[in-house]
């Protein structure tokens, strides 16, 4: 796990996104990322403008939106949400899990109804199909001109996954075909790293109270992911937004994952 401060991994990251997204960490003093998973498109841009100062990144699932109300189309809804993400200086993740052979995501990532590619930072893929998902993606940004990252699944958070162990091992190793473009991975440890080597760790499955869901998720606290396990940010949903004062409880997750941080680099 990194001692370093994100501050200095933000000088030497290999990934722009990774220099960018360690940077504003340490500028923003905050490693917590919201899963803004709510169906109502308002709602969700009205709860990032409100907790954007607290964040790092906003994750979204945008497939779960029906665009049935204000804003009605997607084009709208992305454009209002990057101009959030520049407002409040936090990089957009979307949680679309790509899993299929590179030709398919390529079309996916860069088209569809959704667009991800146009207005995603960050993108996340299954380690199954092999090292074409990731060659896949990473023509999709470059043949826009833009500058996007990939994070490599690792390990789920939910009880009775396939991840973690071998497969991460695996799965690192399909990361390390890419240093550029892969920034790091979902997991719930920080990952083996050899002399030179930066992977930006994120964290679903963070909760201050619960132990899970009741449907297989769950869930550990800031300190113990950022401290004890090494992960570099914490995904945080219904945590927040299940609670009555969301931008409290932001703040709340900021400072607990703010202060695991702290201690994980001066120990
Ligand atoms: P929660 O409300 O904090 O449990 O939401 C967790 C979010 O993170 C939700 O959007 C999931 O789809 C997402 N997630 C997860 O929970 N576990 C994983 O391993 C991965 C994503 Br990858």
């Amino acid at each position: 796990m990194s001692s370093r401060t994100y501050e200095s991994r933000a000088r030497t990251h290999p990934t722009a996104i990774g220099r960018t997204l360690l940077s504003l960490m340490a500028a923003k003093k905050t490693n917590l990322c919201v899963s803004v998973d709510i169906t109502d498109a308002a709602t969700i841009l009205s709860l990032l403008d409100a907790v954007g100062p607290s964040i790092c990144v906003a994750k979204t699932h945008i497939d779960i939106i029906p665009f049935s109300n204000s804003p009605s189309s997607i084009a709208e809804f992305t454009a209002a949400l990057s101009a959030l993400a520049e407002k409040h200086n936090f990089l957009i993740f979307e949680d679309r899990k790509f899993a299929d052979i590179g030709s398919t995501v390529k079309a996916q990532y860069g088209g569809g109804v959704y667009n991800i590619a146009k207005w995603a930072h960050i993108t996340n893929a299954h380690s199954v199909p092999g090292p074409g998902i990731v060659a896949g993606l990473k023509e999709v940004a470059e043949e826009l001109g833009v500058t996007r990252a990939l994070l490599m699944l690792g390990e789920m958070s939910s009880k009775g996954n396939l991840g973690g162990g071998e497969y991460l091992a695996k799965t690192l190793e399909m990361a390390r075909g890419d240093t550029e473009f892969v920034m790091g991975f979902i997991a719930q440890c920080a990952v083996d790293t050899r002399e030179g080597e930066d992977w930006i760790v994120m964290t679903p499955g963070v909760d201050l109270g619960r132990k899970g869901d009741g449907l297989g998720q769950q869930y550990n606290t800031p300190d113990r992911v950022v401290r004890e396990k090494g992960c570099d940010v914490i995904i945080v949903g219904r945590g927040i937004i299940g609670a009555e004062d969301k931008v409290a409880k932001a703040e709340e997750y900021r400072k607990a994952g703010w202060e695991a941080y702290e201690k994980r680099v001066a120990e």
